[in-house]
């Protein structure tokens, strides 16, 4: 199966109902290459309103983070069946930010990527070294670290729900892009991983996002990658430039 190229928009805690109303515009009226899934994530505050305002078609919303137990007594948290109830059929789990800033292990990850899949929420699912890692040359083992607490909790057939997000943790909102064969010699890693660990036919299915200063000056070279499905972009998705980034292969 020919993987369809995908590009994630992640407003992080940005916008208001301005800022998003006319993002959501400048989709609805620009020329997109049909071969591109993109889902564009913004707060949750502002699901609904890009939910109502999106007529794109190809254009899908994100949340940004759900959590893993059913509606109940957990203060400022958003469930999986409140995402569906809202008509939001993605999510974005596992981002450096909140593995860092908010303490989310990786089976704490994991175990929500788990909880959305089963609810049919499907996952952008994310992972990254941070520097340090990097230069200790320990990037592909906390790669394939983080790779392997999803899979102990996934089963084969939830894969088809999940796009993986390589984010470099030194590149992220710095400006500092990863080299295309930096990027490309993970994307290469993580599907080797996925081919030995869970199956041929998930290795060739999945798509592989690049995350961390993508912009519209430096996604065309990184698309030409073999392994490079796609991106998860932050700032520049706030940007006009969003759509040069979707339109990247044309
Ligand atoms: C990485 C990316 C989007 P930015 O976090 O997830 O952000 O493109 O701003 O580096």
């Amino acid at each position: 199966m020919a993987r369809k190229f995908f590009v994630g928009g992640n407003f992080k805690m940005n916008g208001t109902k301005e800022s998003i109303n006319s993002i959501v515009k400048g989709l609805n009226e620009a020329q997109l290459d049909s071969n591109v899934e993109v889902v564009i994530a913004p707060p949750a505050l502002y699901l609904q309103l890009a939910r109502d305002e999106l007529t794109k078609a190809g254009v899908e919303v994100a949340a940004q983070n759900v959590y893993d137990k059913p509606n109940g007594a957990y203060t400022g948290e958003i469930s999986v069946s409140q995402l569906k109830d809202l008509g939001v059929p993605w999510a974005i789990l596992g981002h450096s930010e909140r593995r860092t800033l908010l303490q989310e292990t990786d089976e704490v990850v994991a175990s929500k990527t788990k909880f959305a899949v089963d609810g049919g929420v499907a996952v952008i699912w994310c992972c990254g070294e941070s520097l340090g890692e990097r230069e200790a040359g320990r990037t592909v083992e906390v790669v394939e670290r983080q790779l392997a607490a999803l899979a102990a909790k996934l089963a084969a057939a939830d894969w088809s729900k999940i796009v993986v997000a390589y984010e470099p943790i030194w590149a992220i909102g710095t400006g500092k892009v990863a080299t295309v064969q930096q990027a490309q010699e993970v994307h290469e890693a993580i599907r080797k991983w996925l081919r030995a660990n869970v199956g041929d036919g998930v290795a060739d299915d999945t798509r592989i996002l690049y995350g961390g200063s993508v912009n519209g000056k430096n996604c065309k070279d990184l698309a030409k990658e073999k392994d490079i499905d796609g991106f998860l972009v932050g700032g520049a998705s706030l940007k006009p430039e969003f759509v040069d980034i979707i339109n990247s292969n044309l």
